[in-house]
Order: C-alpha cells, then sequence, then structure tokens
C-alpha cells in the first residue's frame, strides 16, 4: 500500500516536471498552453493510421502537412518512441500526434485519437 502510494506520487511529479505531453495527452492542455509545445519543434498534426508494425516500432501515416517539419501531405514511415504507444492503433484510426527529425527518420513522440 505504501509503495502503491509512493509511486503514484513520483509519477505525479515526473509528469508535473516533464510536462507528460506523452502520458496524458488529453489532461494537460493547461500546463501545454504555457508555451511548452510551442517551444518543442514538432508541432501537432492530423494523420490517418495505414498500417501498424509493432515489432519494429513503425507506422505507415498518410498525415496532413506538417509545417513544423517543412513537409506536405503525404503517406509515410514514421518511427515511434515506444511500442506500447502502438497498441491500440488500427488502420483507419485518425490521429493527431508529434513527430521530430532524429537523423534520417522521423519519430511519433507523442500521439492521441483525433475525433
Ligand atoms: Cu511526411
Amino acid at each position: 500500500m505504501k509503495l502503491t502510494k509512493a509511486l503514484f506520487v513520483l509519477t505525479l511529479f515526473s509528469g508535473l516536471g516533464d510536462g507528460a505531453p506523452a502520458q496524458t495527452p488529453g489532461t494537460a492542455q493547461p500546463a501545454n498552453k504555457s508555451g511548452r509545445v510551442a517551444t518543442q519543434k514538432a508541432a501537432l498534426a492530423s494523420a490517418e493510421v495505414v498500417a501498424v508494425y509493432p515489432e519494429e516500432k513503425r507506422l505507415l501515416l498518410k498525415h496532413a502537412p506538417i509545417p513544423g517539419l517543412g513537409m506536405s501531405a503525404m503517406t509515410m514511415e514514421f518511427g515511434v518512441r515506444s511500442a506500447g504507444m502502438l497498441k491500440s492503433l488500427k488502420p483507419g484510426d485518425r490521429i493527431l500526434f508529434s513527430a521530430e527529425r532524429v537523423k534520417d527518420d522521423y519519430v511519433v513522440t507523442s500521439l492521441q485519437a483525433a475525433k
């Protein structure tokens, strides 16, 4: 019981420290409004999931233009930061996501279901 509580507090604190955009995108809006997201290279873009490759930690997205990455709309593969991000995704899903360039690859750093 004590351990669980401590873990919970820890999680809370680390969440606050990081702004936690990856963990709870739906509930972290006030913190994000203060400019944390804006200071990152990646802005939120919308996309449709075309294919998911959990074993390779990659996915194929048909995405809208992403000005922050200098991309027009296209269908392309992205890596993901963790395989867990792909768990609930399936082809046809619409998402909002942010990505950043890592060497010659593009990596999705956060994503959420779009309505
Ligand atoms: Cu692209």
